[in-house]
């Protein structure tokens, strides 16, 4: 599939979603990522339920959408950077702190925090992705790295960079 074939399935398809802003953001795409909501792990208080964390997807200020855990979005964007993102917790007592967020790639230096619950630790996250892949890491739960809550795992994103396919994502129903 072209690109320009592709950005066109994109802007059909946010016409038939009413509110979105990515057909702007189309016209000047030349990188596209995907990205995969990947895991989450927080809970409010211990030994309670984990907490269904959703995000919120902007790209330059412009809101794109909401992601729900296992959710895939392929983005035409130029980079990462363009992007930022609210966590919003469902049904909850709690809310998220002013989040800590960090992206690593595979060769990178990793925090030394165990994985959370039954998670993964960052360094096997890690170890599974490709070489264009990157983890996004967020914790929402305490802003202090001594906490024992401190695992930065609260939201796992796998951004890829590369993205050979993207017919098989998102927007293809439309296209
Ligand atoms: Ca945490």
């Amino acid at each position: 599939m072209s690109i320009s074939h592709l950005l066109k399935a994109v802007s059909i398809s946010c016409v038939a979603m009413v509110s979105c802003s990515l057909s702007s953001i189309a016209q000047t795409a030349s990188n596209p990522i995907e990205i995969t909501y990947f895991d989450s792990q927080i809970q409010c208080g211990e030994g309670s339920s984990l907490i269904n964390v959703k995000v919120d997807v902007y790209s330059n200020q412009q809101f794109v959408q909401t992601l729900s855990l296992k959710d895939t979005v392929y983005l035409p964007i130029n980079s990462f950077e363009e992007l930022t993102f609210e966590y919003n917790f469902v049904d909850s007592e709690c809310s998220p702190t002013t989040p800590t967020e960090m992206i690593l790639a595979p060769e990178d230096t990793v925090p030394n925090l165990p994985g959370a619950y039954d998670q993964d630790s960052i360094q096997e996250m890690l170890n599974g992705l490709n070489e264009y892949e990157e983890l996004f890491l967020a914790e929402l739960g305490t802003t202090n790295p001594d906490s024992s809550a401190y695992d930065l795992q609260d939201v796992v994103l796998v951004i890829n960079n590369n993205p050979t396919d993207p017919d098989i994502y998102t927007y293809t129903i439309l296209d």
